[in-house]
């Protein structure tokens, strides 16, 4: 069926079969763009897809530091510069114990078409360390952020790479970086995004991500002429992105029912609203790793523990924690319980067994390379505010914000409907995404 992406999938499992989540997004974007790989054999002439898959560099690096009983601890730092096409690399540090090479090249290489779809001048990398900052002093995240900027400091810059954050990392952690970064370079510049609102950061940033994947699920919603008034939805995690989903989509008149953590879920059938949301925030900040504390602050929500919210009946599924957490198993259950739309907030939340049982009931899946574009959308407009030495207002940024959400909308369902797969949006923004950046690997020759 896919003799041209089977063939490229094939030669990267020989060469990296110890790294499935990478493995996992290639197959999944190649699988997708084989009918344009088919109507385009310059670009295979050019080897566009053998150096896609292959990062441009690879920057790893040891991050020693001391904890507070004095004692030296030592990560492994990384960047993985996978593609500047478009723009400089462009994406989030990942401070996580699961950090290695194929969680940030998985990370990495969808970023490429994600950032490639928000028609933005920026290209691909991702990076991070296996440093667990939970449970952490102020004092050790600040260390552990200085050491880390010392290694990375000179491989990157506002106009060759220019990291945020991610899972672990958020605005203190930024923060400490760019302190570090602006001490040993001597220059005050837009190295980083989502940065304090203080040093340089974008008001609107941190909600952004959250955001856009709400007004992108109204798209969904808008092209089977429906409306997210009145909507039970069920949302994973409790962090940032989930925070932000869930402002938007209480605004948007949707009722959320979930949040969760990596060991149970909580159930508030009374909705996650008003003050609640603000709690999140709370939450986190408190360093917290369970969301149970929500369940026994509000007594309308319970906590269920060992168990995944996926269980909860509804017609549309948000997940915003983490990779795979959507299971085939899961699938079945949200089928089984009505769900008509996912619409993916974490990167790579669903696995590709999950995402073809569901697209086989019908179900309209929002992919995390689209609907979840908002946040490094608006670290590009960070970007452009740093250069131009000024600051936006809020409600600029939320307007660009969400003309960037309907046109990427507008972007994957043409290229669905263009290659004859109708309302596909899982094909066409992996279609639309690889067709800019392989138009511009074409016009700059074989670099
Ligand atoms: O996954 C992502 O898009 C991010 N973590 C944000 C990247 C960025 O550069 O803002």
């Amino acid at each position: 069926m896919n003799k041209i992406a089977d063939n490229y999938i094939q030669r990267v499992k020989e060469k990296y079969p110890h790294q499935p989540e990478f493995l996992q997004t290639v197959s999944e974007v190649l699988t997708s763009v084989e009918p344009v790989l088919e109507a385009h054999p310059e670009y295979l002439e050019a080897g566009v897809v053998e150096r896609l898959v292959e990062p441009e560099r690879a920057i790893s690096f040891r991050v020693p530091w001391v904890d507070d009983q004095g004692r030296v601890q030592v990560n492994t730092g990384y960047r993985f510069e996978f593609n500047s096409a478009l723009g400089p690399y462009k994406g989030g540090l990942r401070f996580s114990p699961t950090v290695y090479p194929g969680i940030l090249k998985f990370l990495g290489f969808e970023q490429i078409f994600k950032n490639s779809l928000t028609g933005l001048p920026i290209g691909g990398g991702k990076g991070g360390a296996d440093f667990d900052p939970s449970e952490k002093s102020d004092g050790e995240i600040m260390r552990f952020c200085q050491a880390f900027m010392q290694a990375l400091y000179s491989h990157i810059g506002p106009n060759t790479d220019v990291p945020a954050g991610d899972l672990g990392v958020g605005g203190r952690e930024i923060g400490y970086l760019f302190g570090m970064y602006k001490k040993l370079t001597r220059r005050y510049e837009g190295v980083l995004t989502g940065k304090p609102l203080t040093t340089g950061g974008l008001q609107g940033r941190s909600e952004a991500t959250g955001y856009g994947v709400a007004w992108f699920l109204r798209e969904m919603l808008k092209h089977n002429g429906e409306d997210l008034k009145g909507k039970t939805v069920v949302v994973s995690g409790y962090g940032n992105v989930t925070w932000g989903t869930i402002k938007k989509l209480n605004e948007l008149g949707a009722k959320v029912i979930t949040i969760s953590n990596h060991a149970g879920y909580v159930l508030d059938e009374s909705g996650v609203s008003g003050e609640k949301e603000d709690y999140l925030l709370q939450l986190r900040a408190s360093g917290h790793r369970s969301c149970r504390p929500y369940a026994e602050k509000y007594p309308e929500a319970r906590y269920v523990e060992g168990r995944k919210p996926w269980e909860v009946p509804a017609e549309i599924y948000i997940p915003c924690a983490t990779q795979n957490e959507i299971t085939l198993d899961d699938a079945r259950h949200m089928v089984a319980n009505g769900c008509r739309y996912l619409c993916e907030g974490a990167n790579m939340p669903t696995t590709n067994e999950a995402i073809a049982y569901l697209q086989e009931h019908g179900v309209i899946i929002g992919p995390a390379k689209a609907a979840n574009a908002g946040g490094v959308a608006c670290s590009c407009i960070e970007m452009g505010q740093d250069s131009g030495h000024t600051f936006y207002k809020a409600e600029d940024v939320y307007r660009q914000l969400e003309d960037i959400m309907i046109n990427i909308h507008r972007l994957a369902a043409e290229a669905s409907a263009r290659y004859g797969l109708g309302y596909n949006l899982v094909a066409g923004a992996n279609i639309a995404g690889f067709e800019r950046v392989a138009e511009a690997m074409m016009a700059q020759g074989i670099v």
